[in-house]
């Protein structure tokens, strides 16, 4: 969700790797899509943590290549994708399409009459309204 609070933990990477000792120990590293540093990825753990909050309306979707790499001699590595989708949480007021709507109503006008039509449209992702006057 867009609301999640920076620090929160994401995703959990782990890459089996069968070798003993040094050739067997994995560090993690995020190699593509955090250009904007939205996401920390411990290097030992695998852990992902959120580090900067997320905006629905900005950005939806952010795809993550994920590597893990041993430490042998050669480094054996390989990598993964994710890709962290946001919920959208309603953080959007409606905003009216205009700011000052002029409506001049004829005095013998019947009562019920629609005078002017304002419309407001929210950000949020089913959020449209609009009503009569
Ligand atoms: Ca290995
Ligand atoms: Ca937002
Ligand atoms: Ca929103």
């Amino acid at each position: 969700m867009e609301d999640a609070e920076v620090g929160s933990l994401l995703h959990h990477f782990v890459a089996i790797d069968g070798d003993k000792g040094e050739n067997g120990i994995v560090s993690y590293a995020i190699t593509a899509g955090n250009t904007n540093g939205f996401f920390t990825l411990e290097e030992k753990t695998g852990l992902l943590f959120l580090s900067a909050p997320l905006d629905y309306e900005t950005q939806r979707l952010h795809p993550l290549t994920v590597r893990a790499v041993d430490h042998g001699l050669p480094q054996l590595s390989s990598t993964q994708t994710l890709t962290v989708e946001v919920g959208d949480v309603n953080d959007q007021p409606p905003v009216f399409s205009q700011s000052v709507y002029n409506a001049s109503v004829a005095e013998n006008r019947d009562p019920g009459e629609p005078v002017v039509r304002v419309s407001a449209t929210d950000k949020d992702s089913d959020g449209s309204t609009s009503m009569c006057l």
